[in-house]
């Protein structure tokens, strides 16, 4: 990452509104009640300043705080909560506990590991062999439902009273996981199968840090043809 790119509102974020990488760090500052720039992406182009700010991965989202860019969602998560830590700053993102902490960035790396990669093939493939990547987001889901009936303890969300780390990373995979059920034509959250985290879904979604920034799912369902469609014609050399 490089020092500086200058000018600039103290806090941007180079991102798209359809990234659940990039949800995560609006869902953060808005929780925070942090003022920020939002610096959208163009697919299939990459600005300099995204270039400039992210010369490793070269992806989305990046946070610039005062020019200075911090890049990766859940380093992004954790600088957040770092820097807006006083009590006029909205809840904690991470947990006091070491422990709950350490919980906490288990699953999170889980969801990453396992639901992230398993979204994009059901995005790509639509109505096509989609079975594996479908076994795996409900598997996933499932460890996610017992996690969350032990760690939830009959509080509304992974944090307790209100959301934290956990809700913010899972939680962001929820528009593109509505999104997939009509796209592959896969029920992947079944209330029947998982009525904890089914509930939990619509508490998060409808939380006052989430409503206006998670994408709706016809807006992703186009996204996602147009998102096809430039990287066929990146593929083909057009
Ligand atoms: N591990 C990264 C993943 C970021 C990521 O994959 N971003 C995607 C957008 S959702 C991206 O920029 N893709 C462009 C590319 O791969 O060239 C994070 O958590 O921030």
């Amino acid at each position: 990452m490089t020092s500086n790119d200058g000018g600039g509102a103290a806090v941007r974020v180079i991102g798209g509104w359809a990234s659940h990488y990039a949800i995560r760090v609006y869902v953060a500052l808005k929780l925070k009640g942090v003022e920020y720039e939002s610096l959208q992406e163009v697919v299939g182009n990459k600005s300099e300043l995204l270039l400039k700010s992210n010369p490793v991965h070269k992806k989305i989202p990046v946070l610039l705080h005062h020019g200075k860019p911090i890049a990766e969602s859940m380093i992004i998560l954790q600088y957040i909560d770092e820097v807006w830590a006083s009590d006029d700053d909205g809840p904690a993102i991470l947990p006091a506990d070491p422990y709950e902490r350490a919980v906490q960035r288990f699953w999170a790396q889980y969801v990453d590991d396992k639901i992230a990669p398993a979204s994009v093939v059901l995005r790509r493939v639509a109505n096509g062999d989609v079975g594996e990547a479908a076994a795996q987001v409900t598997t996933a889901l499932e460890h996610l439902e017992e996690a969350f009936a032990k760690r939830g303890q009959g509080k509304s969300y992974f944090g307790g009273d209100d959301i934290g780390f956990l809700d913010i990373v899972l939680g962001s995979h929820l528009g593109w996981l509505k999104a997939v059920e009509t796209i592959a034509g896969v029920k992947v959250l079944d209330e029947s199968k998982l009525p904890e985290l089914t509930a939990w879904a619509r508490r998060f979604c409808a939380h006052h840090a989430v409503r206006d920034i998670m994408p709706e799912t016809d807006r992703l369902v186009q996204f996602n043809t147009y998102l096809i469609g430039v990287l066929k014609a990146k593929a083909s050399g057009n």
